[in-house]
């Protein structure tokens, strides 16, 4: 017994970070009842294994996107900028929005960090560039890709929850701004909901002056629409999935 338990421990000790990373991420994949998602890490791992991680743009994630599988989820689709707590806190009780988080293209890779070296074939979890010390690095250029395919997929009545406690709720330079909101197609949206989420004393609301930048970046024939829920009003509905789906806002 006690040889096994020594090996067991020796084994914990040596795995290395290549595969934390990936038994966290094949976990993930696999609640998603992905036939293959040992096909899906190649596909992900590739992109930065062996290259400088200040060297990975967001095309090197494209055979990801082409191995993980992902539908629309038409009327439902939920988008955010600087609201991820609020966001998350509110789609996890009820299944009536769906963010990228909720999907396996974000889910997979929700909150971790990795990066290659270059003449490494391995998957390191430390030491790795932040998200503005360069702007190719592969956590950075992953969000993009995978922000890029779901906002590509983006039908029907969309919504994004924006932070209505910041001056600039929205910001162009942010993935939703930079990414998602230029990739909404009126062939397949009709309409953008942004939801303002404000605290007791909101220091923005629907008429903040960066919404109008969001609007003239909106393609034409797209509905815009904006409205206030107090983060208060926003608990309330989660505890009720009845008119969580329907009429919280
Ligand atoms: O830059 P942001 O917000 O506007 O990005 C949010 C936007 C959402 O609509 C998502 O679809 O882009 C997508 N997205 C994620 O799903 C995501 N999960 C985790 C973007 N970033 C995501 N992260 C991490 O949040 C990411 O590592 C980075 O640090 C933040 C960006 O959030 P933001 O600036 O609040």
């Amino acid at each position: 017994v006690l040889i096994v338990v020594i090996a067991v421990v020796v084994g914990l000790v040596l795995r290395n970070n290549t595969q934390q990373l990936k038994g966290t991420f094949i976990d993930r994949c696999k609640k998603f009842n992905v036939s293959d998602c040992q096909k899906v890490w190649d596909a992900f791992e590739q992109a930065y294994v062996g290259r400088d991680p200040c060297e990975v743009p967001m095309e090197a994630y494209d055979p990801f996107i082409a191995a993980a599988p992902f539908e629309p989820a038409c009327n439902r689709m939920m988008f955010w900028s600087k609201t991820k707590d609020v966001v998350h806190e509110f789609t996890a009780k009820s299944d009536c929005f769906v963010t990228l988080e909720d999907t396996v293209l974000g889910a997979v890779a929700d909150g971790l960090t990795w990066c290659g070296k270059k003449g490494s074939s391995e998957t390191f979890t430390t030491d790795c560039p932040g998200w503005v010390d360069c702007v190719n690095n592969p956590v950075r250029s992953f969000w993009k890709r995978v922000s890029a395919a779901f906002a590509d997929a983006a039908c029907g009545n969309v919504t994004a929850m924006l932070n209505g406690s910041i001056t600039t709720p929205f910001s162009s330079q942010s993935i939703f701004g930079s990414i998602e909101l230029k990739r909404f197609n009126s062939t397949r949206m009709e309409s953008l909901n942004v939801v303002m989420v404000t605290q007791k004393n909101p220091v923005a609301n629907c008429t903040n002056a960066s919404l109008k930048m969001l609007k003239a970046e909106l393609d034409n024939g797209i509905q815009y629409y904006c409205k206030e829920v107090s983060e208060a009003q926003l608990k309330e509905c989660s505890n009720n999935p009845q008119i969580t789906c329907g009429a919280c806002w």
